[in-house]
């Protein structure tokens, strides 16, 4: 079976990448050696995926595979976007201080972001797809699954938090998904 790094020290997402690529696609995701900690002082989602990437090829000698994600909100400008890890110092905090930010904001509107970067084992990139999933911040949080912001995001044609949903109903409609979704035949390509 193919070996592909999955360039993150979040282990959230390398669970969900696990049950979205099950059966669809041939490959072993690892994760970096301890201690990868690439610098994110890109100014796009595109460009700390892809710095992610680089940094994890580069360091383990094999094909990366990154993702870099984050809450979009339209009342903030996009934000937090690229800074959505950094908004807060917990996950919990983060949420505290966006419903709070937002207390007043009639526009809830909001969607989250997944840009997917694969690189070879020299760091050229092989593929760069984006996914996104759209809905709105709630008034209040709830639903304990899923991870990060989650239970303030309800999720577009639904009366749900992402948070609600079941692991299974989140693979499936979640831009981290959407991005993988695209990204599969390259894995399945990559020798
Ligand atoms: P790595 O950089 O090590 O991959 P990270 O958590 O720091 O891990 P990012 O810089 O890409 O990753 O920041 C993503 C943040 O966006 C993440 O920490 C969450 O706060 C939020 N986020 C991303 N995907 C999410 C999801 O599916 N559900 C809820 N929040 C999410």
């Amino acid at each position: 079976m193919k070996k592909i790094v999955f360039a993150t020290s979040n282990p959230h997402k390398l669970e969900e990448l696990k049950a979205i690529c099950a059966e669809k696609c041939d490959v072993e995701f690892v994760l970096p050696p301890t201690g990868f900690d690439p610098l994110e002082d890109g100014t796009t989602f595109e460009a700390n995926s892809l710095k992610k990437a680089k940094e994890a090829a580069c360091v383990s000698k094999m094909p990366a595979l990154a993702d870099d994600s984050g809450l979009c909100v339209d009342a903030l400008d996009g934000g937090p976007g690229i800074h959505s890890a950094r908004y807060a110092e917990t996950a919990q905090k983060r949420i505290d201080k966006l419903l709070d930010v937002l207390k007043n904001v009639e526009n809830r509107r909001a969607k989250f972001v997944c840009v997917m970067t694969l690189v070879d084992e020299n760091g050229n990139v092989l593929a760069q797809k984006r996914g996104e999933c759209y809905g709105e911040i709630a008034h209040s949080q709830s639903g304990t699954h899923g991870f990060g912001y989650d239970p303030v995001f309800i999720v577009k044609d639904t009366e749900k938090t992402m948070a609600e949903l079941s692991d299974e109903q989140k693979n499936k409609i979640s831009h981290r998904a959407k991005a993988l979704e695209q990204m599969i035949e390259y894995l399945k390509e990559y020798k």
